[in-house]
Parts: structure tokens; sequence; C-alpha cells
């Protein structure tokens, strides 16, 4: 087919739903015969960098390690989803300087704080209010939102299935895919 390798950069905060739509939308690229394949906590955290913690010394190398894997995945010819929240601009400018240039595309999944904290799947939230969970993204370590993305979505304001439309659209129109 004549879609390129690249890396679909998702970055935003807990909650936010970038695990969920980076799945989804690798999904319609796996139904579009593409190979993709999702990097997130799951299988990165626990394995790779399970010796990394959540202070802004190992978030940068927790994304050092996962641009470095994202740059092999390119290299085998996949597109490679990310879902981490990535909160440091400068740590995901590294990432994109390592691939060639139209091969990073940055997804900002634009949640408002109020709302991640009110979703709060895993009650990380409580805890990090409560204080049982220090550096905790949004409410005790910062969170730098991308100032040039090439796509944001507003997952607090559309579905799953819309934020995915939208991606895939942006991705069709640009002839990534
Ligand atoms: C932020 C934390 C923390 C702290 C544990 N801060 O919602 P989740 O649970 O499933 O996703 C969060 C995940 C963040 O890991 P990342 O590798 O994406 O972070 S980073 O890119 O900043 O390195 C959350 C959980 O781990 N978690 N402690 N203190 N999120």
């Amino acid at each position: 087919s004549g879609h390129h390798s690249f890396i679909l950069w998702f970055t935003g905060l807990s909650g936010s739903g970038k695990s969920t739509i980076a799945n989804a939308v690798a999904h319609r690229l796996f139904q579009e015969g593409i190979n993709e394949y999702v990097l997130d906590g799951d299988n990165i955290r626990f394995g790779l960098n399970k010796n990394l913690g959540f202070s802004a010394e190992d978030r940068t190398e927790n994304i050092r390690r996962i641009g470095e894997v994202s740059k092999l995945f390119v290299d085998s010819g996949q597109v490679v989803l990310t879902a981490f929240i990535s909160p440091f601009i400068e740590d995901r400018k590294q990432v994109r300087e390592i691939v060639e240039e139209n091969e990073f595309v940055e997804v900002y999944i634009d949640c408002n704080l109020e709302e991640c904290e009110r979703r709060d799947p895993k009650g990380l939230y409580q805890k990090a209010r409560a204080g049982e969970i220090k550096d905790f993204t949004g409410i005790s370590s910062p969170y730098e939102a991308p100032e040039n993305p090439e796509i944001t979505v507003h997952s607090d304001q559309y579905s799953v299935e819309e934020c995915v439309d939208q991606i895939v659209a942006y991705l069709k129109n640009e002839n990534f895919i």
C-alpha cells in the first residue's frame, strides 16, 4: 500500500483518553491493512521502563527510550502509536528530531483537568489530591501542552469515535495513509 511509516504521538493528561483513542485509531489502521503497533504504559512501563518512576528525570528518560523504540518501529516499516502523558515540550521535541520531518505526527488529546479528575478511572487523582501520590501530572507535576501539534482533538467535547474520525481524516488528508 502507499502509506509510509511514521510515529503517531499522543500526548495529554492522565484520563484524557490517549490510550483508548490510540487503540481505536490502531484498529482503524489495521482494518485498512496497515501494519501498526501501540506502545503504552501497559507494554512499556511494566517492561523496558520498569526501573523508572515519575520524577521529571525519569519521565524524560521514559520518553527518550520510547522515542528510540518508536524509531525502530518506523525503520521496520510500521506505523507506531504511542500513548504517554509525555508532559514536557522539550522531550517531545527531542523525539521529533530523531526521525525524519514527515515521520512524527503529534496528537494533543485536549481534555480539561476538571473532566479528567471527574472521570478518574483509576482513582489516581483522588489519591494525588490526598497527597498519597506525589508528582502527579496536573496536580503536583506540570503538563506542558503542545504549542503546534499536527492534530488537536477535544476529548472533553467529542466522543471517542468522533476523535478517531478527526485523526483518521487528518491522516488521509495529509496522505499519511
Ligand atoms: C502521572 C501517573 C503517576 C504520576 C502513576 N503522574 O491514567 P493512567 O495512570 O493509566 O496513566 C498514567 C500513567 C502515566 O505514565 P506515562 O508513562 O504516560 O507518564 S510520562 O509520560 O509522564 O512519563 C497514570 C499512572 O501512569 N501514573 N503515577 N505521578 N501519572
